[in-house]
């Protein structure tokens, strides 16, 4: 789906016009993978848009950059008024975020020190991730033949550009065999996770996902819908998933940020469950969903509004 543009991106503390947020073709991260990013949204409420977790992702994109041995030249409360300043400037009543910290431009070869540390945030539009219709009628899977990361290659609790190199290889080979998405294996052959998605089963009545050591990660709309469920008495366990209890399991779903809680109705041709959307996801996309437009209580402290009026100058 083509960008919806706004007007302005924040790039290293100053607002810059969509247009001319550039870099040079030789900065390092082009080259090598060398950036970590985040991806979190911004939901309309009745009273004004809110950051859904705002702190636990800038929390994350300081994660990935210390694995990477990357100094950010910003505090974590200045990217999170950065964001919410961002956010107010172009007027979005709900949108994408995506904060992203590079290795910039200075010389090249692998080893970057020296390259300078740079930070970006976008902010646009972005509708349902899978499709449209895949929220309430589930989306059609494979297995992709394309393994996670071993541990001590990529760490994947990193989210990290270079990861996506893994990602993409998912991607295009369920969107050239017809499917929406892929659910990689770890290189266990255990069930891992999708190309931008953790991945759920239900088990009679049981929620089950990937433990952290399968090549997993740490996703924020994971450990939402895993509190969400358990405080709808939903009983919620981490376990290593072989390949086949996908086929067989009651209903299964995807969690992300973009994907936030997308139904799967089939996976390699395998119908699941009754093929579609089923009762415990539908009770937990209901209770997200509720949340995130503010319509219960914020229990969690989970919800930060975003300012009327952007207190950077026009
Ligand atoms: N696993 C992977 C590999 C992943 O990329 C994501 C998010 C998740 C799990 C879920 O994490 P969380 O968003 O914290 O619940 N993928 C992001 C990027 C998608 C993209 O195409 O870009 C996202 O959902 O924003």
């Amino acid at each position: 789906m083509a960008f919806q543009e706004c007007e302005k991106i924040w790039m290293n503390g100053k607002l810059v016009d969509w247009k001319d947020a550039k870099v040079h073709v030789l900065c390092h991260a082009m080259h090598y993978g060398s950036s970590v990013f985040e991806g979190q949204r911004c939901y309309k409420t009745k009273s004004g848009p809110v950051c859904f977790r705002l702190q636990e992702h800038t929390d994350r994109l300081f994660n990935s950059a210390k694995i990477y041995r990357m100094d950010i030249p910003f505090t974590k409360d200045e990217i999170n008024q950065a964001i919410l300043n961002l956010i107010a400037y172009n007027k979005l009543e709900s949108c994408y975020i995506r904060p992203l910290v590079y290795r910039g431009y200075k010389q090249l070869g692998v080893d970057p020190t020296g390259c300078p540390i740079d930070v970006a945030i976008a902010v646009w539009y972005w509708g349902a991730y899978l499709g449209p219709e895949a929220l309430e009628s589930g989306v059609d899977i494979c297995v992709s033949s394309w393994n996670r990361p071993a541990p001590n290659t990529f760490p994947a609790m990193a989210k990290s550009g270079a990861n996506y190199a893994n990602s993409q290889l998912i991607r295009l080979e369920a969107r050239a065999n017809g499917y929406t998405e892929g659910i990689a294996l770890d290189t266990f052959g255990h069930v891992s996770e999708g190309s931008g998605e953790n991945v759920f089963i239900v088990r009679n009545g049981v929620l089950v996902t990937p433990p952290l050591g399968s090549s997993v990660l740490f996703g924020i709309t994971r450990h939402s819908v895993m509190t969400l469920a358990r405080e709808l008495g939903i009983e919620v366990i981490e376990d290593v998933i072989p390949r086949e209890q996908l086929y067989i399991a009651d209903e299964v779903f995807f969690t992300g940020s973009a994907a936030e809680v997308t139904p799967i109705r089939s996976i390699d041709k395998i119908s699941i469950g009754s093929g579609k959307r089923g009762p415990i996801t539908k009770k937990l996309q209901e209770h997200f969903f509720k949340y995130l437009a503010g319509e219960i209580k914020d229990t969690y402290g989970w919800l930060t509004p975003v300012p009327q009026e952007a207190i950077v100058s026009r």
